[in-house]
């Protein structure tokens, strides 16, 4: 018997969100980047959200969480989404801002992540039912129910199947 060859590829959950312009286009187009990055594949996608804006101003946003797995190092995949945000028309006028895109790295296996750039878990993930729900499809059982509890006064709506899910 060889040596079991070795993984170097992490589980990652990226979050997905939009509330300018053709967001679900946006979104779709995003999720296609994102499986397209080097070293990277697209497991799945959540359905599509529509959610009313939390801590943030503007028209309602669209949200998906999308699950890679990936062989980039973590400020790789930062740098690589925000060339997605980028290539989307982002712009960052203030904090919360409406924006064309937003791509969030929510979880990364079980790691945490403590750098300048980047804490994962998402700090916010527990306050937001349009992380939490959407990222509960794919990962079953993760969320309690006292957490899902605690978002419930939230406005959000699924949409269903699109062009994003894998
Ligand atoms: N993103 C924010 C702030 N508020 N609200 C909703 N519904 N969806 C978002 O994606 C969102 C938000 C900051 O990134
Ligand atoms: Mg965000
Ligand atoms: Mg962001």
């Amino acid at each position: 018997m060889g040596a079991s060859p070795v993984s170097v590829a992490s589980p990652v959950w990226i979050g997905l969100g939009a509330n300018l312009g053709d967001a679900p286009a946006a979104l779709a187009a995003a999720v296609q980047a994102l499986g397209a990055l080097p070293g990277t594949q697209l497991q799945r996608c959540s359905r599509l959200y529509r959610s009313a804006p939390v801590d943030a101003g503007g028209p309602d946003y669209y949200n998906a969480v999308a699950e890679l797995h990936t062989g980039l190092a973590p400020l790789a995949l930062l740098q690589a989404l925000q060339a997605i945000e980028q290539a989307a028309g982002r712009e960052r006028p203030y904090r919360n801002a409406p924006r064309t895109l937003d791509l969030d790295v929510l979880l990364w296996d079980e790691e945490r992540i403590d750098l300048p750039q980047l804490t994962v878990p998402h700090p916010r993930l527990y306050e937001r039912a349009f992380v939490l729900l959407p990222l509960a499809e794919l990962r079953p059982g993760w969320a309690s129910a006292a957490q899902l509890q605690a978002v419930a006064a939230q406005r959000i709506e699924c949409l269903g199947a699109w062009d994003g899910l894998a």
